[in-house]
């Protein structure tokens, strides 16, 4: 068997036992099991009048770790400009806040081939190769035009977007062409899938067998759902055993009212600001709840050198302090917001202590948070998860609250439904979630994809 290459955006520091997010965690494991290499951008950035920038790599229980800073120049057209200033709010459909500059698409495409041209001389023959996310569309084909013949395979972990607005970028065919380049192509719904096969076919004319195999710009990819989860069996022994300092600082403050609780990066995707407008309409519309409840935020920061994200910090902290001033009282607060990054152990025992856990994106790949909630809870005695229709996770955790975030009222009225429903639908809604969770970890996410992978060849041949 081969390496396995993984190539993302951002890669953990090799030996950061804990980092965040299923990716890592599932990429870091499939890695050292078979050995291979993690290549991504180290996060430093360099003057744009730096001659060369040179690859570092560093060894870790059988994955070499290989870093590249970026200049100035890539940092603001590549991550800060195109990826994030145009591919991700437009692939959430939120159009009005998409940014296009040439310069930007230029740079986008640069970073992509300074990868290829990066990774290309440590490619050995029988190596399989996985990108990952919108950042890096490019790089397969960037990789085939140096001569890379490997399996590659890619996976989106943001939704795809509905074709009449994919088309609204100005490169949505080149983009959809270089995407030929992988041998797998992976979504996180079969939403998102069906919007990226309705765009080739009724775009761009190309044939999508009844078997998902995509003739496009002559090759055949295969196209495949796979949802991402997380490390299950880990994060429950997590919840079970959280610090025990912050659980009883937590206990103390709470002063016997319940916890609900909200954990998103801080992300205009997340539908923050409309989740604490329904926690006001809420106490407006069951006045008894006041003073029986704590809703926490916790929104760790993210991308703050993009204006969109300084405005969201903005209107979270007005929709706050908007909530907190009607109906706070001098002994409580209903909104806590913390506006930074908790260790990975306490998150999990907060998780467990919270009796709703509101997780209500505008539109999210997946969001990994709803899952975490569930595996967080006492079998015994579980929360309600509450959840956006809007989130890949919706799909799977049939037995959550499900709700339209874009709708107050609606949200409202979920949260009473939460807060008073009793225990045995409780438990009902909870076991079939954990069991599926327990089944679809994140461990089998890596494998199904990299076996969809191995099979590539064999199926392709037969195609054609
Ligand atoms: C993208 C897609 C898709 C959050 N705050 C803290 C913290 N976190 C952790 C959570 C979770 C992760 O970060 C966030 O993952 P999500 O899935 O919720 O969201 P994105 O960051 O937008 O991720 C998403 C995902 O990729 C994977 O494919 O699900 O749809 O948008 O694990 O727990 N962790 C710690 N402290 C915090 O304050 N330690």
């Amino acid at each position: 068997m081969g390496r396995l290459i993984a190539v993302s955006n951002r890669i953990p520091k090799p030996g950061e036992r804990y980092s965040p997010g299923g990716l890592s965690v599932a990429l870091r494991h499939a890695l050292e099991k078979q050995g291979g290499i993690w290549l991504g951008w180290s996060g430093d950035v360099q003057p744009n009048s730096v001659a060369e920038l040179k690859p570092r790599s560093s060894r870790w229980k059988n994955v070499d770790y290989v870093t590249v800073d970026l200049t100035q120049r890539d940092e603001d057209e590549y991550y800060n400009g195109f990826a994030n200033r145009a591919l991700w709010p437009l692939f959430h459909h939120r159009s009005g806040l998409t940014e296009f500059a040439r310069r930007d698409i230029a740079g986008y495409y640069r970073v992509n081939e300074t990868f290829a041209r990066i990774l290309q001389p440590l490619v050995r023959p029988d190596d399989v190769i996985w990108v990952h996310d919108y950042h890096l569309i490019p790089l397969g084909a960037e990789l085939r035009r140096l001569g890379i013949r490997n399996r590659i395979g890619f996976f989106l972990h943001i939704p795809w977007p509905a074709p009449e607005l994919f088309s609204i970028l100005p490169n949505h065919a080149r983009l959809v062409a270089n995407l030929s380049s992988y041998d797998l192509i992976g979504f996180q719904t079969k939403s998102s899938m069906d919007n990226f096969l309705y765009y080739q076919r009724e775009e761009m004319n190309n044939h999508v067998g009844a078997d998902g195999l995509l003739e496009a710009f002559g090759r055949i990819s295969k196209i495949g759902v796979f949802p991402i989860s997380i490390d299950t069996a880990e994060f429950e022994e997590f919840a079970k055993t959280p610090h025990g300092t912050m659980m009883r600082r937590l206990e103390r403050s709470l002063e016997g009212r319940t916890l609900a609780l909200s954990v998103d990066r801080l992300d205009y995707s997340k539908g923050i600001p409309q989740r604490i407008d329904a926690i006001g309409r809420f106490l407006e519309l069951y006045p008894q709840f006041r003073n029986r409840f704590i809703a926490l935020q916790i929104a760790p920061r993210s991308r703050e050198k993009i204006p969109e994200y300084c405005d969201i910090n903005r209107d979270v902290a007005e929709a706050a302090g908007r909530v907190n001033g009607t109906f706070g009282d001098i002994d409580w607060v209903p909104i806590r917001y913390i506006n930074r990054s908790i260790a990975r152990q306490s998150l999990a025992g907060l998780l467990r202590a919270a009796r709703v856990g509101i997780v209500t994106p505008l539109r999210d790949g997946m969001n990994l948070v709803a899952k975490e909630y569930v595996a967080a809870q006492d079998e015994n005695n579980p929360g309600v998860l509450v959840l956006s229709r809007f989130a890949g996770a919706a799909r799977e955790l049939r037995g959550a609250l499900i709700v339209n975030p874009y709708d107050i009222d609606g949200m409202a009225q979920a949260f009473k439904t939460a807060f008073e429903m009793p225990l045995e639908e409780r438990i009902a809604r909870f076991r079939p979630m954990i069991e599926h969770l327990r089944k679809f970890h994140v461990h089998r996410w890596c494998s199904d994809f990299l076996e969809a992978l191995s099979e590539y060849q064999i199926e392709t041949a037969l195609a054609s």
